[in-house]
């Protein structure tokens, strides 16, 4: 009797860490610079991936709110993403090369109204 109830706790143990193992989703949101519609188009493309269900950018605020399954993916790998697309993050600044070639008007490093 003994032996079965440790099974049980076992097998309730073994249940329980494969449910907190499955994927579930996390809000976020943190801050991207940007300035514009095409700012907001090109931040949400980025986040057209199946791990995000959900991905708004505040043009005023310069906030993004994403909805995301944990833990397939990261925060942080969503922050790369975008930075690789040309805007900086609260933790990943884009490439120089790729920032230079954005539209004039997405050059939020240089325009004097986005700081
Ligand atoms: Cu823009």
């Amino acid at each position: 009797m003994k032996k079965l109830l440790s099974l049980v706790v076992a097998l309730m143990f073994a249940s329980s860490f494969s449910y907190a193992q499955e994927s579930k989703v996390v809000e976020a949101e943190f801050k991207v610079a940007g300035n514009c519609g095409m700012c907001k188009s090109r931040i949400e493309k980025a986040m057209k991936i199946k791990e995000v269900k959900f991905a708004k950018w505040d043009k005023s605020a310069k906030i993004l709110k994403v909805n995301y399954f944990s833990p397939d993916i990261t925060v942080d790998s969503l922050k790369k993403r975008i930075a690789e697309v040309g805007h900086d993050t609260d933790m990943f600044n884009a490439d120089d090369a790729v920032y230079a070639k954005l539209p004039k008007c997405c050059l939020y490093r240089d325009n004097p109204k986005t700081h």
